[in-house]
């Protein structure tokens, strides 16, 4: 296969990739930057179980010392999931990191970026980065949305936080020509809760349909992601209201401590955790590993 040479994979991706076995892409700014150890190990972990359980081959995607790596041994989630100095990396940092052979955990969009060179299409996360509340003036957009936009790789997600603008976040998926399937239910999701008062543009209710959609999309030659909302569990979810005074209670926070730029997403993720007495935590764990359930199913029937 013809890699770059700043990528690596691991041996059992590169085993997946050449014999066309179904793989999942996953990213690793939520081990480094998402969740508090050793949950973020621990998770990051059985979110791999349970894609193998599927028939899929996990692909979790980080930097370090100067390559891209695809596939990374338990000691090296360990490594992510503790270091001090591991830098959030979006698709603007991921020159600087790679050159400087810095340890870099990936954003949606870098993860995104690494995986099409690697060649994997399917990708599991928690949630993505969008329009953030108040982005008229600040301009604040996750650059998750314009990769998104351009890149041929499949996100599934839980839907979009309410930490941004879900309504303006969907506006700009829809000007990016991207797709937006909710699984199995016609409202779009808001990661903590199943609900979030918007229609989803698309629903679509099994694995086979939504590896036939992508394969319409790309087989058309409709570049850019599909992002496949995925409510969280209803036994995991938590109420809108009470997650909505803890949202705006980080975003004050955030405001009062002027934290501005790469550095808002993680502090208002971490503010919710810290004040929630660990339940979102917990719904975050549940969240992710259903996402990389579906992932996997959908990678297995895009393989055949
Ligand atoms: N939203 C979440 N959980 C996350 C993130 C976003 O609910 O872990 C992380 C993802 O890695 C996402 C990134 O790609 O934050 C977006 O950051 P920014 O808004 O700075 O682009
Ligand atoms: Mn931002």
């Amino acid at each position: 296969m013809n890699t770059s040479n700043f990528i690596v994979l691991s041996p059992e991706v590169q085993h997946a990739l050449d014999n066309n076995l179904p793989v999942v892409a996953l990213e690793s700014t939520i081990i480094s930057h998402g969740m508090p150890w050793p949950q973020n190990a621990i998770t990051a972990k059985s979110v791999e179980d349970e894609v193998r359980k599927q028939g899929a081959v996990p692909a979790t995607i980080a930097i370090k010392e100067g390559k891209c790596l695809v596939g990374l041994s338990s000691e090296a989630i360990d490594y992510f999931a503790q270091a001090q100095n591991v830098w959030k990396v979006s698709l603007r940092d991921m020159p600087y990191v790679i050159a400087q052979k810095l340890p870099g955990a990936t954003t949606v969009a870098a993860t995104m970026r690494i995986a099409a060179i690697a060649g994997v299409k399917i990708f599991a996360t928690g949630g993505i980065g969008g329009v953030h509340r108040g982005a008229t003036a600040t301009m604040d957009i996750s650059a998750d949305l314009t990769e998104m936009g351009q890149t041929n790789v499949a996100i599934v997600a839980a839907g979009v936080k309410s930490i941004l603008d879900i309504g303006l976040t969907l506006e700009y998926m829809e000007t990016l020509g991207i797709p937006v399937v909710t699984y199995g239910q016609d409202e779009f999701p808001s990661f903590y809760s199943s609900k979030s008062g918007f229609d989803s543009p698309l629903r679509l209710d099994s694995a086979t349909a939504i590896s036939d959609l992508l394969k319409a999309k790309w087989g058309m030659q409709l570049d850019g992601a599909v992002l496949i909302a995925n409510p969280v569990p209803t036994e995991f979810e938590m109420g809108q209201d009470a997650i909505e005074q803890y949202i705006l209670n980080a975003l004050e926070a955030a405001n009062q401590q002027k934290v501005k730029g790469k550095e808002v997403t993680p502090f208002i993720l971490k503010y919710i955790a810290d004040h929630t007495k660990g339940e979102s935590l917990e719904t975050n764990i549940a969240l992710i590993k259903n996402n990389a359930r579906l992932a996997a199913q959908i990678a297995v029937a895009h393989c055949k």
